[in-house]
């Protein structure tokens, strides 16, 4: 049976390129019908220093994010990954599946510890192994995921395959990323090279979805495009990655592909298409950010929602643990 976990970082504010990217998705995936598990990965966050004032904050503010999106508690399970404490413990039965090589290749690894890799957190290295355990642990089967996440979907394969074939078990399920759509790759408003992102050091290349209707429409104005028309086609947008980054955000806010976008637009200045993106921007993100603003004037409602999300998962998660360690040979309480 089909089933669904994704997780975002409680690293920072949230983007339109997580909303786009992921929740709106995640809400999309949930409203099909599936079993839906989406989390709060707080474990990952502090792979790199986090505040833990800070960290309490953004993962309530995540939580609110997703219920305003459209993430239906009743629904989904929304919990934070400590919660369920299966994750840490089945990613160090992966820290021991997986190999260092594997961990080495990653580009997320080289993009984060940078030059000075031997002064980043190990936690750092090994974060695709507990997100394969974050996967694993309900024997995911669909993880809807940005772009820029797909080879660690990739690495949690090859460690489900990897601990099947060690241990001659057809136990994990070898997942599927679901990487689709318009979205799945958000650009800087700055830079259409870069990828939105909540670390980025300048607000003007991101819009945050706790941003209000005018900090949103002066972000698109000022967003950095080229001279030209809009192509009424989409060769039109080859190397014109500014161009075609605003225009992917028009689709995906409205429901439609970049073809049908420029069939609209096409020929029109960006002087015209600029404020036709922020209107729709606004019209879709502000109800979501005063929901978000609301929600988070009852921390202690949301606590309850994540109890809750995390008691659930562990009737999932419990029993495929206790199974994990039956097949590599831990003694079992008596
Ligand atoms: N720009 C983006 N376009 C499309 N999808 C995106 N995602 C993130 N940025 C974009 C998707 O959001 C989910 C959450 O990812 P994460 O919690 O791992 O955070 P991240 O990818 O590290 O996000 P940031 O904003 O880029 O954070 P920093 O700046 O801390 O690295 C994933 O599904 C991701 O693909």
């Amino acid at each position: 049976t089909p089933r669904v976990f994704s997780g975002i970082q409680p690293s920072g504010g949230l983007t339109l390129g997580n909303y786009l990217g992921a929740i709106k998705r995640f809400v999309e995936m949930q409203d099909s019908g599936i079993e839906t598990l989406y989390c709060m990965v707080d474990l990952h966050a502090i792979t790199v220093w986090q505040d833990p004032e800070a960290l309490r904050h953004n993962t309530r503010e995540l939580a609110a994010g997703y219920i305003a999106a459209g993430l239906d508690p009743a629904k989904s399970m929304l919990f934070n990954q400590s919660q369920v404490p299966e994750h840490a413990q089945l990613g160090w039965v992966f820290n021991c599946v997986a190999r260092m090589g594997w961990m080495q290749r990653m580009t997320q690894w080289k993009d984060k510890a940078g030059k000075n890799q031997q002064n980043a957190s190990l936690g750092l290295f090994a974060y695709p192994s507990l997100m394969a355990a974050d996967i694993l642990i309900y024997h995911a089967t669909h993880v809807p995921v940005g772009e820029d996440q797909k080879q660690h979907i990739e690495l949690t394969r090859d460690i489900a395959i990897k601990f099947n074939n060690d241990y001659g078990v057809d136990f994990f399920p070898v997942t599927e990323p679901v990487i689709e759509g318009v979205a799945t790759r958000i650009m800087s408003l700055r830079d259409g090279s870069k990828k939105m992102s909540k670390s980025d050091p300048s607000d003007m290349s991101r819009i945050n979805m706790t941003d209000d209707a005018d900090a949103i429409a002066t972000k698109i104005r000022k967003a950095r495009t080229d001279p030209d028309a809009l192509p009424s086609e989409l060769d039109g947008l080859e190397d014109r990655p500014e161009a075609r980054n605003l225009v992917n955000i028009y689709a995906a806010l409205s429901g439609s592909d970049a073809a049908t976008v420029l069939r609209e637009v096409g020929g029109k200045q960006f002087s015209e298409f600029k404020p036709m993106l922020a209107d729709l921007a606004v019209d879709h993100m502000a109800p979501i950010s005063t929901r978000m603003a609301e929600l988070m004037d009852a921390p202690d409602e949301i606590d309850r929602i994540l109890t809750d999300g995390a008691d659930r998962a562990r009737t999932i998660a419990a029993p495929i643990l206790k199974q994990t360690y039956d097949i590599i040979g831990m003694v079992p309480p008596a």
